[in-house]
């Protein structure tokens, strides 16, 4: 006997979230809850303002469509639905069936925003290898490569994975790449999409020797009809965010895809509540377990979803805390 429950969740972030120049105050999304017997499946659905194609607003019927089918015949037609709909009802349906495994991979590269004062005292506490991640782009190219060179200088053992979100042109690129040593610059595990353009991500690649990864350009990519990865070649890393990218089952297919060419693919967070979050650790020790993912968003909350991220001490809300919205009959 199949049954299914929807809720809304509505989280309020930390004061300082801000996403392509918009402010974030509240994150909100679906949980679906699927039930058969006594198994049981959950999966957010949580299209991320500004970076989604699809609004949570016109998912509503689409997805109660969905799951009024999956109780008619146990089956989703995951290739019809927007990216974060497949995502949520793909990773429920998995974990219901028991094929996604309970361990989960919760280490963090923490993720610097604003101001790298605030990543020593962290990158400090860390034991083992030490991986950050620093959003560049902000500023002048120019601090932005002073401040690289100086961590990487600092700090002998630490790797760096940087992000520009796209926010250079060739030649501003160029200028942040004059102040990182030569020598430095193979610690730079990736730096992901430099350029405005693509195809001046990869002239600087070559240029300058710093690994660069794909993230906008694959969620681009994969949008189209004759996609192929193979296409998306000059790069060392793909970031995978599932919600943007689509069903678990295309997920895992661009990771197999993936090590066959003999690039990277990090797992990635588009901001799920820690519902999300965890299932998308419990992916990445499963189908990336060499990999650290890119989860270190929790802390952009204020309060976390039913799941606690591991050893995160935010407020934890019960699923039944917020808005039950539909339930099968
Ligand atoms: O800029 O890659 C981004 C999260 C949501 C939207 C955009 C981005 C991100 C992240 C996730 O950076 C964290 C990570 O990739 O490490
Ligand atoms: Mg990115």
């Amino acid at each position: 006997m199949r049954s299914v429950k929807l809720y809304l969740y509505q989280l309020p972030m930390d004061s300082g979230v801000i996403l392509r120049d918009e402010k974030l105050t509240e994150r909100v999304g679906y949980v679906v809850e699927l039930n058969d017997g006594s198994r049981q499946g959950r999966g957010e659905i949580a299209p991320l303002p500004g970076f989604s194609h699809e609004s949570l607003d016109s998912l509503y019927q689409v997805v109660i469509d969905a799951c009024k089918s999956w109780v008619a015949t146990g089956e989703f037609h995951l290739t019809e639905l927007p990216a974060s709909a497949a995502f949520g009802l793909s990773i429920a349906q998995m974990e219901l069936s028991g094929l996604l495994p309970d361990e989960g991979n919760y280490q963090a590269a923490p993720l610097c925003a604003g101001d790298p004062d605030e990543l020593l005292p962290v990158l400090e506490k860390m034991t083992g290898g030490k991986v950050a991640k620093i959003k560049v782009g902000l500023y002048e190219p120019i601090r932005d490569g002073m401040i690289v060179n100086l961590f990487l200088e600092s700090i002998p053992e630490l790797k760096l994975r940087l992000d520009a979100n796209r926010a250079w042109t060739l030649d501003k690129a160029r200028k942040f790449a004059d102040y990182i040593a030569p020598s430095l610059r193979r610690r730079i595990s990736f730096l992901e999409e430099p350029c405005q353009q693509p195809s001046d991500s990869l002239t600087f690649a070559i240029e300058t020797g710093i690994a660069i990864a794909w993230d906008e350009t694959l969620q681009d990519a994969v949008k189209k009809p004759d996609f192929r990865l193979e296409d998306l070649t000059g790069a060392k890393s793909v970031v995978i965010k599932p919600t943007l990218i689509g069903s678990v089952e295309s997920c895992i297919a661009l990771i197999e895809k993936a090590h066959a060419l003999g690039i990277r693919p990090v797992l990635s967070s588009s901001l799920e509540s820690s519902l999300g979050l965890t299932q998308i650790a419990r992916l990445a020790a499963w189908q990336t377990p060499m990999v650290t993912p890119g989860l270190d968003t929790i802390g952009l909350f204020q309060r976390q979803l039913e799941v606690a991220w591991p050893g995160c001490e935010l407020p934890l809300d019960t699923l039944q805390a917020h808005s039950l919205i539909w339930q099968s009959k």
